[in-house]
């Protein structure tokens, strides 16, 4: 950990506020979820080695409109075991309830090591009520390749994500400040090249190693990357420059250490710009996802219409609606 994020967290401490604690961990103070009262109706998707499980849970009470099945209303739920925190290990060493043997062998051994609950938490990410959308996004399956032609785009992609797309309210409330206003990081107001700089979701800020924040722009209605042209430069600009200047003031990570980059397809289509620690192989930095920010205004700088004229590749899964449309259009 920095000191810069030391002095903050001390800071935060001192001010008696939580800041963030506040809003995701305090049970006490949140509005909560009703973990207990769920039932896990299927496993969507899990790894060993993130110690990740995506859970299809549902909460008994009124039937919502798009719930995917069964008495209830659909939940996501995302439990995930977190990162060790460097200035923890001495006393989680200290104060853990039992170490019990599992095996030994000449100079080998192996323990369970059991923790007090307050060093033993799991980051907990809920989407409710969730849609089928949700459901599928998360759930494990195949996945194809498809080059989107700028004519595919036209005829296929575009009409498909002007009915489909996911709700973007949650960005709504960031710029709004009706949501997350306490964790902004950094914000440039201007309402054309302006953008708010924020933790993302996937992130909880306890270490520096998976940092992740995305830049989401003031601007409306600039969809994903294939909207883009040279009149949006300076946004994008103010977004590489002035996030990487806010991200090393704040935690010390310079420029040089971060992958900045937009996802085409993205989930949510109001513009964003993803900020990680390049250390971290962070989900959705692979090569048929993510379009280095750097890249993309080099090639805007070439040409102005370079993301309209362009054939542009990522993967769909089985079962998403757009790989259908694909299908049909014989694309796939
Ligand atoms: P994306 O490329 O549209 O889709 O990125 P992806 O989720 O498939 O990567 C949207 C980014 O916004 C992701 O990195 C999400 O983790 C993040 N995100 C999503 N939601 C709903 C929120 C939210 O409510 N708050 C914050 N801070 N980040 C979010």
């Amino acid at each position: 950990m920095t000191d810069s994020v030391k002095r903050r967290r001390e800071e935060e401490a001192a001010d008696g506020e939580n800041g963030v604690a506040v809003s995701e961990q305090g049970s006490d103070t949140a509005p909560g979820f009703p973990l207990s009262e769920m039932s896990v109706r299927r496993v969507l998707r899990e790894s060993a080695r993130d110690k990740t499980v995506f859970l299809h849970g549902q909460v008994p009470g009124p039937i919502m409109v798009n719930s995917a099945s069964g008495d209830g209303t659909d939940a996501v739920v995302i439990l995930e075991k977190t990162p060790f925190q460097e200035e923890n290990i001495s006393e989680l060493l200290k104060k853990h309830t039992k170490l019990q043997l599992q095996m030994t062998n000449d100079i080998y051994s192996t323990y369970r090591l059991y923790l007090p609950p307050e060093l033993n938490e799991i980051k907990t990410t809920v989407v409710y009520p969730a849609t089928e959308k949700h459901l599928q996004k998360y759930l494990r399956q195949e996945v194809y390749l498809i080059q989107e032609t700028a004519e595919d785009y036209k005829n296929i992609t575009l009409p498909f994500i002007q009915s489909q797309s996911f709700s973007i309210q949650w960005v709504y409330n960031i710029l709004e400040k009706k949501a997350e206003a306490d964790r902004v990081v950094y914000e440039n107001p201007d309402p054309a090249n302006g953008f708010i700089l924020i933790p993302d979701l996937k992130w909880d800020q306890k270490q520096l190693d998976d940092l992740y924040l995305i830049a989401i722009c003031h601007c409306r209605g600039i969809k994903s990357l294939r909207d883009l042209t040279a009149e949006h430069l300076p946004l994008l600009r103010n977004m590489a420059q002035e996030g990487k200047e806010a991200i090393v003031k704040r935690y010390g990570i310079p420029g040089s250490q971060l992958r900045v980059y937009l996802h085409y397809q993205p989930s949510y289509y109001h513009l964003h710009v993803h900020f990680t620690a390049l250390s971290y192989d962070a989900p959705g930095c692979s090569v048929e996802r993510a379009h280095l920010l750097s890249d993309v205004i080099d090639n805007l700088e070439l040409d102005s219409q370079y993301y309209q004229k362009r054939t542009l590749t990522f993967a769909l899964r089985a079962d998403e609606p757009l790989l259908k449309k694909c299908q049909e259009a014989g694309r796939v």
